[in-house]
């Protein structure tokens, strides 16, 4: 039997990693997309990589952008996919509102690009299209918990422009009959998150602060309440939607919410220490309930111009039509980011410890 052929753009974020490493244990041929950078971008799928000399590689990667049409479509034509997982994005909502057209651009006139680029090619009937959905579409929601029924109010140009592309989506299945689902999920998190993400933000800064390399952690709104879970389960989750003799549109979430602050209790306690809050508001502050010293301060910078005060969603579709449920609770996805983190600062200091050695006996 020939092996599945799967495009993933996104491939250097952190689910292009996750679902590379989840479709090449399937067998795939998993081509990327990756950006062009002045630096390494390629560090979460290094473990993945082969090289091209190497007969038969399963993972090729091809420079490319959302922005550029010609160029999706030159990648879609060489690569010849059974199935496009369109990752791809702008993905900070917060940087979304200083590039706004930006975001617009590469994140829902993008996804039209690729769904083009399977009409022009004459795909329409081989290959199959998922795309990163996201709960950022019910923004100021309108009922508690989401579902694929709930209506969208998104709250940012990031939210606006995943908007535009949710909706072309459904517009090319319908128009055209692609295979073309959206997954719409809730916030999932890793060791592998992106460093601004207010997850890994904090999971950082426990692992900075209790080594002693940070003093404290500044946070903006503290009372935002999302439904996270782990990305491994959620990658999971896109295969399955593709899987689906029809396509549709599923929730992925795990059906319960959280706070900032209850995540950035439940991180350092991790590592020891209990947080305690006082004073309200931008005022706010959190102390080591052992000592009195600050560990994290408000600070209103990270306070966004318009927010999404709660996300939580209703995965009962996936669960009954896909039989996918999330495996990993925030207990553990937080002990595994701070564990991890540790591990990280503690390679850092190990490094920088035997390069001062080094540098010892040079001179
Ligand atoms: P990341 O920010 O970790 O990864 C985004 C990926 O898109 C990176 O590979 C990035 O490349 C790439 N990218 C950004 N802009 C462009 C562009 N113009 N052209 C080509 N590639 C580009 O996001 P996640 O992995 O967390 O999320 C994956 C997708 O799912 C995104 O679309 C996101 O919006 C959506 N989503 C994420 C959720 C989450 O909680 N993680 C929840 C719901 C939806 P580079 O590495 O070079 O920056
Ligand atoms: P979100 O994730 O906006 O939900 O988008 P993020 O982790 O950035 O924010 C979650 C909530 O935390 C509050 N917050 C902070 N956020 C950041 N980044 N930094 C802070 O210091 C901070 N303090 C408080 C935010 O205001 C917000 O309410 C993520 C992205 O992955 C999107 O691409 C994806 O679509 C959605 O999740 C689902």
């Amino acid at each position: 039997m020939t092996a599945k052929v799967a495009l993933i753009t996104g491939i250097t974020g952190q689910d292009g990693a996750y679902l590379a490493e989840l479709l090449l244990s399937k067998g795939y041929i998993v081509h990327g997309v990756k950006r062009r950078s002045s630096s390494f971008n390629t560090g979460r799928i290094e473990h993945l990589y082969q090289d091209p000399h190497e007969p038969d590689p399963r993972l090729l990667l091809h420079f490319g952008d959302m922005t550029d049409a010609t160029n999706l479509i030159r990648i879609v034509q060489e690569t010849q996919p059974d199935e496009i997982y369109n990752l791809a994005a702008q993905s900070h909502v917060q940087v979304s509102f200083e590039t706004a057209e930006y975001t617009a651009n590469a994140d829902g006139l993008g996804t039209l690009r690729l769904l083009e680029a399977i009409c022009l090619l004459g795909l329409d009937k081989r290959t199959r299209f998922y795309q990163a959905s996201t709960s950022e579409l019910y923004g100021k929601a309108r009922e508690v918990p989401q579902s694929e029924t709930t209506p969208f109010y998104p709250r940012s140009p990031y939210g606006a422009a995943k908007l535009y592309a949710y909706w072309i989506t459904v517009n090319y299945r319908e128009a055209y009959g692609l295979h073309a689902s959206n997954g719409i999920l809730f916030n999932h998190e890793s060791p592998i998150r992106g460093e601004t993400f207010v997850s890994r933000k904090i999971t950082r800064a426990v692992a900075a602060i209790h080594s002693g390399l940070q003093d404290k952690l500044f946070l903006g709104n503290l009372d935002a309440r999302r439904d996270w879970g782990h990305a491994r389960d959620y990658v999971e989750g896109m295969w399955r939607i593709m899987q689906q003799d029809e396509p549709d549109d599923y929730v992925l979430a795990t059906g319960e919410a959280h706070t900032v602050r209850h995540f950035t209790e439940r991180a350092f306690a991790e590592v020891g220490m209990p947080v305690v809050w006082e004073g309200t508001g931008e005022a706010e502050v959190g102390r080591d309930g052992r000592t009195g010293r600050v560990l994290v301060e408000v600070d209103p910078r990270y306070f966004r111009p318009a927010e999404v005060d709660v996300l939580v969603g209703d995965p009962s579709k996936a669960r009954t039509l896909l039989g996918w449920h999330h495996t990993v609770g925030l207990d553990d996805l937080i002990a595994e980011m701070v564990r991890e983190d540790l591990a990280a600062v503690s390679l850092q200091a190990r490094n920088a410890a035997s390069e001062s050695s080094v540098g010892r006996q040079r001179a």
